[in-house]
């Protein structure tokens, strides 16, 4: 399988972040996406080649051009008004505020308008790594449309948390929503997309709620006790056209293979009922039993058996790399998932 990288992920290393109210290094950071490079040559996956530069216009058709706009200019207005560490929000619309007024002009004010948490840190190469995340993600879909059954788009930063017009959970673009877009725009009728990542897909989920040319189904911590916490309920089911196209398995904390495999298996009817013309796989590895953030259970050989199932779908398939924490085992588990799909795609 090619596995599509970047070394621009790099770019973006936020400081800090908010844990028992002491600011500790990012759980997301560069090393992550080391370490599932490193897995990936080491077991001989497949080649591995830079992005291609798609632009912005395909990004466009995901996200506000105002939002992507504030996302490229962001850091240079920090800069000027004197600052040099990382820009973060502290202030949101939260209910009974005006999420829908005008724009603040102000620039903090601006970025708690695009943001639904402090989790997403933009720094002086940000934009950058983003719009190469991105790039990541079409170059490999790229490879789709070529004719390729499938392909890993090693992204970094990770993109589901990312709506229409907000970042956070680590999140600016939705690297998933967008290689999605780009299938329907090059003809594909129906599009389905898998999140495995531990944390719900609210920012996927919000893209497509109300289309039914792309399926959302999502297995995740249960949204009551588990970040985003506000999103990604059994009972969202889609609005509009987009009725019956959402799907989300919340699941208990403590959850292992069997209980996960389950649901993985509804989702997966769903997915073959709906006949996609192709198969996006929201990534994360965070469901791993030794994750720092996350509490579900898997071990490393049940990213096999995710991947042969995946490969029963017997759709062309798009891999793209969301969470996963424990640094150390995601190169494994990820790419677990990989082999997994390839040995029984063969
Ligand atoms: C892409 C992705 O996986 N984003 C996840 C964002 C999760 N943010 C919540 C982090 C909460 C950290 N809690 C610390 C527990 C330390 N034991
Ligand atoms: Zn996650």
């Amino acid at each position: 399988m090619l596995t599509v990288y970047s070394d621009d992920h790099r770019l973006h290393f936020g400081q800090s972040e908010l844990v028992d109210g002491k600011l500790q290094p990012c759980f997301e950071m560069p090393s992550r996406a080391d370490t599932v490079l490193a897995r990936v040559k080491s077991q001989n996956l497949g080649e591995v080649i830079a992005p291609r530069d798609f632009g912005v216009d395909p990004i466009h058709r995901v996200h506000d051009p105002r939002y992507v706009a504030f996302l490229q200019g962001a850091w240079a207005r920090w800069v000027a008004a004197g600052h040099s560490g990382d820009l973060v929000s502290t202030t949101f619309p939260g209910r009974r505020l005006r999420r829908d007024g005008p724009i603040p002009t102000a620039l903090m004010g601006e970025l708690g308008y695009y943001s639904f948490d402090t989790e997403a840190p933009i720094t002086a190469g940000t934009w950058q790594a983003i719009h190469s995340s991105a790039q990541v993600a079409l170059t490999a879909q790229d490879h789709l449309r070529q004719g390729a059954r499938s392909a890993f788009g090693l992204c970094r930063p990770p993109g589901h948390h990312a709506g229409s017009d907000f970042m956070g959970g680590y999140c600016f673009l939705n690297n998933a929503a967008i290689v999605s877009q780009a299938f329907l725009d090059q003809g594909a009728k129906r599009v389905a997309i898998l999140d495995v990542d531990y944390h719900h897909g609210n920012g996927t989920q919000e893209i497509f709620y109300q289309r039914n040319d792309v399926l959302f189904a999502s297995i995740h911590g249960d949204p009551l006790v588990e970040y985003p916490y506000f999103l990604g309920h059994a009972d969202e089911r889609g609005e509009g056209a987009g009725a019956g196209c959402n799907f989300n398995y919340p699941l208990a904390h403590g959850t292992g293979w069997d209980g996960w495999s389950a649901a993985l298996e509804d989702a997966c009817r769903k997915i073959a009922a709906y006949a996609p013309d192709a198969v996006v796989v929201s990534l994360g590895v965070d469901t791993y039993k030794d994750d720092p953030i996350s509490q579900f259970k898997l071990d490393s050989p049940d990213y096999l058996r995710l991947g042969e199932r995946i490969a029963a779908l017997g759709a062309p398939t798009l891999f793209i790399m969301e969470g996963g924490y424990a640094v150390e085992a995601i190169g494994v588990n990820a790419v677990n998932v990989l082999q997994g799909y390839e040995g029984a795609a063969r």
